[in-house]
């Protein structure tokens, strides 16, 4: 096996190097990440500036691939052939910090992972559901069992795994399910402040999105209950049920 490691806190972050260490007992290893954070970048393809990559070491010593492009251009320049060897697997993350719901839109930790799918190639996203003390080791011995399934079964055609790790002790999650989406509830609030020139701009800010945790099969329901959620995307996002309704509409 020979599995790509990406993710979009940025190189030197620590779930990355956790990711990176687990997936080294299932095969071998390549890390190429964004140099900077990207979270929250969605799936940006940069096409008007030139893509860099250079050298990294981690802080265990690891040889790494930094780049200026986003998650999901690390992993097309690996599978375009900056990494010569062919790419079995690809493992986004650990993110710190929860990708559930509609944060897949968003999350750079997801669409490094949705670049794999559209390439047909088993790709995972791990995200480690806390912004406080992260147990980054704990969370990779669970993304490493997934993967372990994924190389095992297999994955759909264009279908990447969405894993959310609930931000507790090892000894405290309760086991791993397998979910849909919930219902994420955005917080969002515009902050408006004026420059040294008298002219507004702007931040999206307000308070951390939170979302229904009652639903019971949804990722959001899992993590609340201390549980691992693997929630199946599809890359096709039509919605079928939809179409025979607007083929009725009087074109
Ligand atoms: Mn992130």
């Amino acid at each position: 096996m020979h599995i790509l490691v990406t993710n979009d806190d940025g190189i030197f972050a620590p779930g990355l190097l956790a990711l990176a260490t687990a997936m080294r007992q299932l095969g071998e290893v390549t890390i190429i990440a964004p140099a900077q954070n990207q979270s929250a970048i969605g799936h940006r393809k940069t096409m008007h500036k030139p893509l860099r990559a250079w050298p990294a070491t981690l802080t265990d010593g690891s040889e790494a691939i930094a780049t200026n492009g986003s998650p999901s251009d690390a992993v097309a320049l690996a599978l375009l052939g900056l990494v010569e060897e062919r790419i079995d697997m690809i493992c986004s993350g650990i993110n710190h910090g929860p990708n559930l719901s509609r944060d897949i839109t968003y999350s750079g930790t997801v669409t490094a992972a949705m670049e794999g799918a559209i390439w047909n190639v088993p790709s995972v996203a791990v995200s480690l559901d806390t912004y406080g003390d992260a147990d980054f080791a704990a969370a990779a011995e669970i993304a490493l069992k997934v993967a372990r399934h994924v190389a095992a079964y297999g994955l759909p055609p264009l279908t990447l795994l969405n894993v959310n790790v609930p931000g507790l002790p090892a000894a405290e999650i309760g086991g791993i399910r397998v979910t849909r989406q919930g219902q994420r509830v955005y917080r969002d609030a515009l902050v408006q402040r004026l420059d040294p020139r008298g002219r507004p701009y702007y931040w999206i800010g307000g308070e951390t999105p939170s979302g229904d945790a009652e639903e019971e099969g949804t990722d959001m329901w899992a993590v609340a209950h201390g549980l691992v959620s693997v929630t199946p995307i599809s890359m096709d996002m039509t919605n079928h049920d939809a179409i025979g309704a607007l083929q009725a509409w009087d074109w």
